[in-house]
């Protein structure tokens, strides 16, 4: 067996706890601070053959600047196109975190969901600056979950262990994707406007590519109408954030709950100000629980590729192409 104290792997100094503790201790960790291609000491720039990262564009000239790079395992099920396809391009195979997360994230879109509804947050904060017993009681939510039809943009791993939960809550669950998924009994819309013209509710879980970028535009807002929620645990890009803006100033649709942002973490005051939005900072995945076993499977995705010449959980389009196993 390879002893890995010898390969090289470059990480982010500061990285994912778990990931961190098994690549600083199974392998010969190189640590940069920013994805600054300058920063790579130089006696390891022909000698990297791993690299772990939360891959943004910002990465292309470090995967640029490593001749001898192998493979990237990215923290996250989601994978940036950009620097995904620039590495896969040149060979390199790029793994990411599938299944580990399912449940988690399916938790937090319910979670979201509910929240923006109910607005437990502003109920929260109204007992806590004694307003419950100086004012009196908390206004009665407009919105409920009641009587809801809800529409997953997606039904893939997460989209389906959310559509399950809805199911669990009474209500009609309709999707889109681009392909109707067998053995399940929702009613699949081929288009996303014919699916939000049937839906009340729209909960997005696409990843973020080109072909989903602005997806949930101004059109397929009025379709969803003036009762219209919309939950976004997918990806910022996917929905126009001006268009959205507008369509809850001007009710076009009642509400919005957003996990995720156009330009992460760089919130719009608009967003930040509105009553009929709920908030969080991308932590669909954020528990210590499920945030170590992705960090776990980052780690494993290395250990095998360098032990056993496999990835564990290569992207499809690495695997599509051949870089599933080492040459
Ligand atoms: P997945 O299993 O690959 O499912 C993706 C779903 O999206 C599939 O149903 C797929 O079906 C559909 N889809 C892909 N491209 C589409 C398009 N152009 N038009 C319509 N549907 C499309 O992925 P997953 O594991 O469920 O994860 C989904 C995404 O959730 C990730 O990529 C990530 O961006 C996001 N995510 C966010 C968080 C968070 O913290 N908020 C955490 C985890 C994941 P077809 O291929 O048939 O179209
Ligand atoms: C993030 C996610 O990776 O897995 C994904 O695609 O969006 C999340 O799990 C995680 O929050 C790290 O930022």
């Amino acid at each position: 067996m390879k002893d890995l104290k010898s390969v090289s792997v470059l990480m982010p100094a500061r990285f994912y706890d778990r990931a961190a503790e098994r690549i600083l201790d199974a392998f010969d960790a190189v640590l940069i601070d920013r994805p600054d291609p300058a920063l790579i000491p130089a006696d390891k720039r022909e000698t990297i053959t791993g690299m772990a990262a939360l891959l943004n564009p910002d990465w292309v000239p470090v995967i640029e600047a490593l001749p001898s790079l192998e493979i990237i395992s990215n923290f996250g099920v989601g994978y940036h196109p950009v620097p995904s396809l620039h590495a896969i391009g040149k060979g390199i195979c790029v793994t990411h975190t599938p299944d580990v997360l399912n449940e988690e994230v399916a938790d937090t879109a319910i979670g979201v969901l509910l929240n923006t509804l109910r607005r437990f947050d502003q109920a929260g904060q109204w007992v806590r600056d004694g307003k419950w017993e100086t004012v009196g009681n908390f206004t009665p939510s407009p919105l409920t979950l009641r009587g809801r039809t809800v529409g997953l943009f997606g039904l893939g791993r997460i989209g389906k262990a959310i559509a399950r939960r809805i199911e669990g809550f009474g209500l009609p669950v309709h999707y889109h994707a681009r392909r109707r998924v067998e053995d399940v009994p929702y009613e699949y819309h081929p288009t996303l406007t014919g699916l939000t013209e049937a839906v009340d509710t729209l909960i997005c879980i696409v990843p973020g590519t080109p072909e989903t970028r602005h997806a949930v535009n101004a059109g397929v807002l009025e379709a969803l109408g003036p009762d219209g929620v919309l939950v976004n645990v997918a990806r910022g890009s996917v929905v126009d954030e001006k268009a959205l803006i507008a369509a809850l100033r001007n009710g076009t649709i009642a509400a919005a709950g957003l996990d995720v942002f156009e330009d992460e973490p760089y919130v719009p005051a608009d967003l930040m100000e509105m009553e009929n939005t709920f908030l969080t900072p991308h932590i669909g995945s954020g528990s210590a629980h499920t945030r170590a076993a992705m960090g776990d499977l980052v780690a494993d995705n290395l250990v095998s590729w360098f032990e056993k010449g496999e990835a564990v959980t290569p992207v499809p389009e690495a695997k599509k192409k051949g870089l599933a196993k080492r040459p």
